[in-house]
């Protein structure tokens, strides 16, 4: 099934030309913000030098680190008034990068999900279970617009509470469940411990942070239903950009409102289909806020074109990133931030570890941190106390439940180059 036959089924010379005007536009539009401006003047290059596909490789990448340092409203293309929504991703240390929507990139998003959701079979005749966060995370409004434009009954149940999401599903007759992959095992595990039968229930779709083969299997079979890949980031509006079809083997994108790139991430050289690399995305639809060849830090590789379900070229599922960003429950979380924290705490030393752990299928961050000897009297309650305070501190800035232990001064590894301070035990999942 097919939500806009035309644009998803587009090839060759014809997706082309849809993928020319569009870039023309966007880097029109992008010369309307300054950080652009100066690139742009940078690398010698003006929106109307752009005569084919291949003068995207003339433009230069923007990084996240860009966004941050444009904080809030750095990165927009349109006064502030035409913006009707805003959301923020996690995960930077201080500041959020803002993301800005106009009423028409709403519109545009929608129908991005509209086909994702259309592409996998569901229709105006399912109960869908949003079971992502609603709010500044991107992941809960995204899919609720494009579900309800395709006429779908929305259950916007958002996340927590897993014994009433359960309770839904069976009292509504909930026969397509979005969420977490992690946050689907949970609702697997309880589930079995209530008795629930699931019985309507038949697909899931999942997504927000990586999650293997073997998850899909045990999910599948647990939930009963049919397992789909769901990709996207804040930049690129949100969820959305990359989705399975039903032959579940890679991501389509979108061609006609992405351009898609895969580059060696140490030389920026852009690489083949079959060859391991960065995804890098030009948004082609974006009007509050343009990007121009976005590095997501997301490893993947494209796929040969074409695909039996009749769509263009797919990607291959992410298999990691070239940063040190780890993406803990969906929420995505630099080492640095945790630094950050620490340094601002005189109870401890600027010292600490972060192990991370998938216990019962959820993942779990546990932080060692040093104590500053200094503030610290003797007493038991004096370490709850620190040990509370930090846990807060950490909670406040990540928006994630840690545990923390308290270590003494001088315990923890010291390193002479480059410092691992964090150890990743959840099964590699690619
Ligand atoms: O996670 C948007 C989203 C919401 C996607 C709901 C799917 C479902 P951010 O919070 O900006 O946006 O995080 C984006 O999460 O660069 C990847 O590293 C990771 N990620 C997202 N989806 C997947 C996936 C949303 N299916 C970052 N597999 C991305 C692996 C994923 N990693």
């Amino acid at each position: 099934m097919f939500w806009n036959r035309e644009m998803e089924t587009a090839t060759g010379a014809e997706l082309e030309r849809i993928q020319l005007k569009r870039l023309k536009w966007t880097v029109k539009q992008a010369s309307k913000i300054g950080f652009y401006q100066k690139q742009l003047a940078k690398a010698g290059i003006a929106p109307d030098d752009i005569a084919s596909l291949d003068d995207i490789e003339r433009l230069p990448f923007t990084k996240k680190q860009d966004l941050r340092e444009g904080y809030p409203f750095g990165f927009l293309a349109v006064p502030k008034r035409e913006v009707v929504r805003i959301h923020t991703t996690s995960g930077t240390t201080g500041k959020p990068t803002v993301v800005g929507y106009t009423r028409g990139d709403i519109e545009r998003w929608a129908e991005l999900i509209a086909r994702d959701l259309t592409m996998i079979g569901l229709s105006e005749d399912d109960v869908f279970q949003n079971a992502l966060g609603y709010g500044l995370f991107t992941g809960g409004l995204g899919f609720h617009y494009g579900a309800e434009l395709i006429g779908m009954t929305v259950v916007p149940s958002a996340t927590g509470n897993t014994r009433r999401q359960i309770e839904m599903i069976e009292d509504f007759g909930v026969t397509a469940i979005n969420s977490t992959p992690s946050y689907a095992m949970h609702l697997a595990e309880v589930a079995e411990e209530m008795g629930a039968g699931l019985e309507t229930l038949r697909v899931g779709t999942f997504g927000a942070e990586p999650w293997s083969g073997s998850m899909r299997k045990e999910l599948e079979s647990r939930l009963g239903i049919t397992a789909y890949d769901s990709y996207g980031m804040s930049e690129m509006f949100g969820p959305g950009a990359g989705f399975e079809c039903q032959e579940r083997d890679g991501l389509h994108f979108w061609h006609d409102s992405y351009y898609v790139e895969i580059i060696d991430p140490a030389t920026g050289e852009r690489l083949g289909p079959g060859e391991r690399g960065e995804l890098v995305v030009t948004p082609l639809v974006k009007e509050a806020m343009p990007l121009l060849r976005y590095r997501t830090g997301d490893i993947t590789m494209l796929y040969e074109d074409g695909c039996a379900c009749g769509r263009g070229q797919k990607i291959a599922r992410i298999m990691g990133r070239s940063d040190d960003m780890l993406v803990i429950r969906g929420i995505n979380v630099f080492p640095s931030q945790i630094e950050h924290v620490l340094l601002a705490m005189p109870e401890v030393g600027e010292q600490f570890m972060v192990y991370i752990d998938r216990i019962h299928h959820l993942d779990e961050m546990t932080i060692d941190v040093e104590m500053n000897r200094d503030y610290f009297s003797g007493e038991l309650k004096d370490l709850d106390r620190i040990q509370a305070k930090v846990t807060g501190a950490l909670r406040e800035t990540l928006g994630l439940r840690t545990r923390v232990n308290l270590v003494e001064p001088g315990t923890l590894p010291r390193f002479e180059g480059k410092a691992r301070r964090v150890v990743d035990r959840r099964k590699e999942v690619w």
